[in-house]
């Protein structure tokens, strides 16, 4: 085991991608290892059964959750960090991580199962890494059963074909806003990532894979394409923060886009999951939008709250509050 973190994922999966680009961005010693049915009982791993895990060097412990591992990493690390030294930035950054796992997430798995073409293909690639020696008959079936498994939790996660607009629109404009600023080395609060890029880049890079939203990607917006194809490996990038007063305005069309998806999705699903409801419907950029109440979001939701509730500061309320945000924060 050694010096060296394993990181055990997929190639297919988003919270496998952010992980391994925060890990190479740190530059800390890590192996790459695909997860497998076989590898997993050999873990012995008694967490939830998701991807990615991450193996510590010195005793071998397993961890989940790439939000909970990346403040992990945080508190071993000091050089490299992925949060910015201004307290009022920092909440931005997480505000921003917190949409790409829980919204953008919502982007990646409705155009990897919704269209027949790109159930086709990402089954596929999601058994080649996951499943090893597996060919021919045994892959075609491997690959049916998981379709079956990952359709069947669409409408779970509010991908249904009534919520298909909202999620192409949101897709869409997502793209739009990156696209107006992304260059070699600019990120979102400066010229070195922070955990809102990652938060945004693990969807997007599985987003620039999958067939449809990578076409949609490499011709609307060839240089998010280009963004997303060098943060994977963003270990040779050294860069600042921008203060505060330098911020650039596309941050803001970031939070007005959060007010307008992701925090009333966000407030009513945890309105829905303290009522009990089966559903909800909450409109979104003018349109409904329905799906059950998911509780690990409702988590989500506390804790943005509870960390504006703990560190308000008046500039951070003003700006929150001029692009729409506050009043689902506070
Ligand atoms: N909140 C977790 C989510 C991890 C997660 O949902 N992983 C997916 C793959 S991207 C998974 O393993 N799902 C279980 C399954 O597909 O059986 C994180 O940020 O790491």
């Amino acid at each position: 085991m050694g010096e060296r973190y394993q990181l055990y994922g997929g190639g297919g999966s988003p919270y496998s991608m952010k992980m391994r680009a925060i890990l190479r961005y740190r530059r800390l010693p890590h192996d790459w290892v695909l997860m497998s049915g076989k590898l997993r009982t050999e873990l012995k791993h008694d967490g939830p059964r998701v991807i990615p895990i991450l193996r510590l060097p010195e005793d071998g412990s397993l961890h989940v959750d790439s939000t909970p591992l990346a403040w992990m990493l945080e508190e071993r690390h000091s050089e490299r960090s992925l949060i910015p030294d201004d307290p009022d930035v920092a909440y931005l950054s997480d505000l921003i991580e917190d949409m790409g796992d829980e919204w953008a997430t919502k982007m990646m798995f409705h155009y990897r199962w919704f269209r027949e073409e790109d159930q086709r293909y990402s089954s596929r690639q999601i058994i080649s890494d996951n499943s090893p020696g597996v060919r021919g008959d045994a892959m075609i079936e491997a690959a049916r059963a998981i379709t079956v498994r990952q359709v069947g939790r669409m409408p779970l996660v509010g991908c249904t074909p009534e919520n298909a607009p909202i999620i192409e629109g949101s897709y869409h404009a997502l793209l739009d806003i990156l696209d107006a600023f992304v260059t070699r080395d600019e990120f979102i609060f400066g010229t070195r990532p922070s955990i809102g890029d990652f938060g945004l880049f693990g969807q997007l890079k599985v987003l620039a894979s999958d067939h449809t939203p990578m076409l949609i990607m490499r011709t609307r917006n060839p240089s998010v394409y280009d963004w997303v194809r060098r943060l994977a490996d963003a270990s040779g990038i050294d860069g600042a923060w921008h203060r505060w007063e330098a911020m650039r305005p596309e941050v803001d069309d970031l939070l007005r886009f959060t007010a307008r998806y992701y925090l009333p999705f966000l407030a009513a699903n945890t309105a829905a999951y303290a009522d009990g409801a089966e559903t909800f419907t909450v409109e979104l950029d003018g349109q409904p939008f329905t799906q059950a109440p998911f509780k690990y979001q409702v988590k989500c939701y506390d804790r943005l709250r509870k960390r504006l509730a703990s560190a308000p500061s008046g500039r951070l309320l003003d700006r929150l509050d001029a692009t729409g945000c506050l009043e689902y924060l506070q």
